[in-house]
Formats: C-alpha cells, structure tokens, sequence
C-alpha cells in the first residue's frame, strides 16, 4: 500500500538546518515510517546560496518568507532550524494554521514565550515536537527501557553534565552569546538538553532547585559581519568593535526528583579538554546506569545482584539490530551509528506519532518540552535570588 505523502518546509540552514534536512532525506530510507516525507521547501530569509542549498539537500523549492510556508496550503509540517527568538512567532503562527511543527531545542527563549507555544500547540490540529535529539540515542533510549522495566530499582542520585568548551575568547559574538537571541547561554542550550535527557530517562519529573549558579567568563566579544551560517560558533569572521556577551557561559544546579531522587547539573562552555561530554549517572537500589555521549554507543550498567567480589561496571554495546531501540533500522551490531542518525531517529518517531502510531520511546512534544522550559526558569531564579525554588512556584 502506497504511504501518505507529508509534505515538509524547513525554516533555517546553519548547523541544525542541516542536520534536520539529511533527518528528512533519510528517514524514509531507513526507517520505513507511516508517512512519506516529502522536502518540499527549503526557507531562509538570505536568498543568497539558498538554491544551492536546497539541490545540496534534496529540498524542491526555496522561499525567503516564512510567512509564506506558514500559509501555504501545500505544506503540511513546518520544521525550524532557527535561532531561538524565531521559534515562538514561527511556530505559533504554523500551529495556528493547523500545520505539524517539529522545533529545535530548546522549546524558547523565554518562558512566556514557552507557554505561548504550548498553548498553541493545545488549540491546533497540527502536533508539535521538539528535537531534544540525545533521546534518539539507542544507549539513552535503552536507558529509559531499562528504568522503566525496573532494572535499576528505586533512582537515588542523578548526575548530569553537558560540557563543552568551543566558546573561547577569540569566538565572536554569534547570536549564540545574545540574550535577546538566544534567552541565555550554555543553560539553555546545554542544561535543556541534560533536563530532558534526565526526565526522559527516569521517567520523573524534577520538583525542587536549589544552589544554582551561572557566571559568565568572556564578557566582551568581537561582533560579526556578513553571513554566519553555519558551526557550533557560527560565523568566524571578526571584527573589531567589541560588544558584550548577555548570557551565561556555566551554570550549575542542584535538583529533586518526583520519586525523591537528589540530582546535580552542570553545563559549560569552556570546560577545557571536554568536546561535547554529554552524559549522566543514575544510581537505583538495585543498579546503575552510565552514559557519555563521547562514547555514544555504549551504555555502562552496574547490576547489584551479581557476586559482590566481581561487581563492577558492564559496558553494553548498544548497537544490535533486535536488542536496542531504534538499531533495527541501521546496521548489523558492532556497525556503530553517529550524531547524525539521532535526528533521523527522532523524525522516525515524529511520523509515527503523527500517523497515530506508537514512537519507538517518547519524543517530546511542546508540553513535554514546556516542562523542561520551566525547569531552566527555576534554575535562572534559583541562581539570580540565591534560594531554593520549587517548581510549583514556576508557571
Ligand atoms: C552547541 O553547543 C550545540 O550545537 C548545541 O546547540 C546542540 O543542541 C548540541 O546538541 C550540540 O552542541
């Protein structure tokens, strides 16, 4: 039987815009979905080089009004590669035209704007995601098999940590480091994704924060000229007027969990020596579960049950096609998938969710990602009034 056509426009093509369209141009390739996505057209509001783009990916037309994608009656999902200020008017304006959104991380800038969305979201005909994109991780959605199974008993302690350390002080002032861009710094950027992941993986919901600190290291950064498509730190031209940085560059946090769990968060950019640590220990009281995205395919677990002498930590390789999740569609174990394939994962559970069918594990959508907004909002409030904050203070 011959699959529904989903016809998709992209909004954006730096780093995610990319990435989101090889997730579209391979999905169907591999992962035999419910629907047919069809990259129907690519949008940027610089024309420049945006044909090329669009031949480059596969995408059938180009357009430079996002209005104009939002409206059209041929586009069924609107996806957005944009920076974060863009999502709320973007997606809020597609919801309302009953379109599907799948948004990057995080949900917003800006809580209200956060809520904003959701409650578009809430009114529409159209479904909305977000690409927290470390759920489409095999280990990480392993993880979440495992805990919901009761593998590792009751979650005592979550760590978690995002670090990275790309933001030296010769990157220039991308939108990356904006305020008003960008909502904040390595927090929103990082800490949503660890946020995510945690829930994600312990299947709770965070109900305190307290100890937040964030601090901002380079305060004065060389402005941009011309086009910054493109890169962690999009755009590497310089100039040389200096302005200044309004977000963080590190925040930390403590947190509880809704099953009692106490956790601890850490996000940075300058966390020399580290490229993009993202990972997590879940300690239960009958084992525990490790994970570091520099190693993505392996998912450490310590069983309590085995012989104390010889007790330690077993590194599964997730990687085999009939035992962990989302691998049946790639490659014989041991033929490992990367970064890229994450996003191909998470737009295999998007389509199945909008054809009615069950997603491979959870895939966020705008409530779900809304709740991890206001997570990041405690943790802004905690740092900035030096107190704890408890999430119902938090709407
Ligand atoms: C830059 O810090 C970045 O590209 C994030 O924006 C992504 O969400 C993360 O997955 C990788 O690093």
């Amino acid at each position: 039987m011959s699959k529904e056509d989903l016809n998709i426009a992209l909004i954006g093509r730096g780093f995610m815009g990319r990435m989101h369209s090889n997730a579209w141009g391979q999905v169907g390739r591999f992962c035999d979905p419910p629907l047919n996505p069809i990259l129907h057209t690519a949008c940027d509001t610089v024309e420049e080089g945006l044909s090329e783009y669009a031949a480059r990916w596969g995408w059938q037309n180009v357009c430079t009004d996002w209005s104009d994608v939002c409206a059209s009656p041929e586009i069924d999902l609107v996806d957005l590669g944009v920076p974060n200020y863009l999502h709320a008017p973007m997606a809020i304006e597609a919801l309302k035209a009953g379109k599907h959104v799948t948004c990057e991380k995080p949900l917003a800038g800006a809580l209200r704007e956060a809520r904003e969305m959701a409650e578009a979201a809430r009114a529409s005909k159209g479904k909305a995601f977000v690409w927290y994109s470390y759920r489409g991780v095999p280990a990480v959605a392993f993880a979440h098999q495992l805990v919901k199974a009761g593998t590792i008993g009751d979650i005592r302690h979550v760590r978690a940590v995002y670090l990275q350390s790309w933001a030296d002080e010769s990157v220039p002032l991308a939108w990356r480091f904006d305020k008003k861009l960008a909502g904040s710094g390595a927090h929103g950027d990082l800490n949503a994704h660890i946020i995510d992941m945690t829930r994600f993986v312990t299947g709770e919901e965070i109900t305190e924060i307290s100890g937040a600190i964030a601090e901002t290291f380079v305060k004065e950064r060389n402005k941009i000229t011309g086009n910054v498509a493109g890169g962690i730190a999009e755009g590497l031209q310089k100039a040389k007027q200096k302005g200044r940085v309004t977000v963080d560059d590190t925040v930390l946090f403590l947190a509880r969990f809704s099953g009692g769990a106490v956790a601890s968060f850490e996000a940075a950019r300058q966390a020399t020596g580290n490229l993009s640590r993202n990972g997590f220990e879940i300690n239960g009281t009958k084992g525990a579960l490790r994970f570091d995205f520099e190693r993505m395919t392996e998912l450490e677990y310590c069983d309590l049950s085995t012989e104390r002498a010889t007790r330690g930590w077993t590194t599964i390789n997730c990687s085999d096609m009939a035992a962990h999740p989302y691998m049946g569609a790639w490659w014989p174990e041991g033929h490992h998938i990367g970064y890229e394939h994450t996003f191909v994962n998470m737009a295999s559970s998007f389509l199945r969710v909008i054809a009615g069918d069950e997603p491979v594990v959870p895939v966020p959508d705008f409530e779900d990602a809304y709740k991890t907004q206001r997570v990041l909002e405690a943790a802004l409030v905690s740092a900035a009034e030096k107190r704890a904050v408890p999430l119902s203070e938090i709407k």
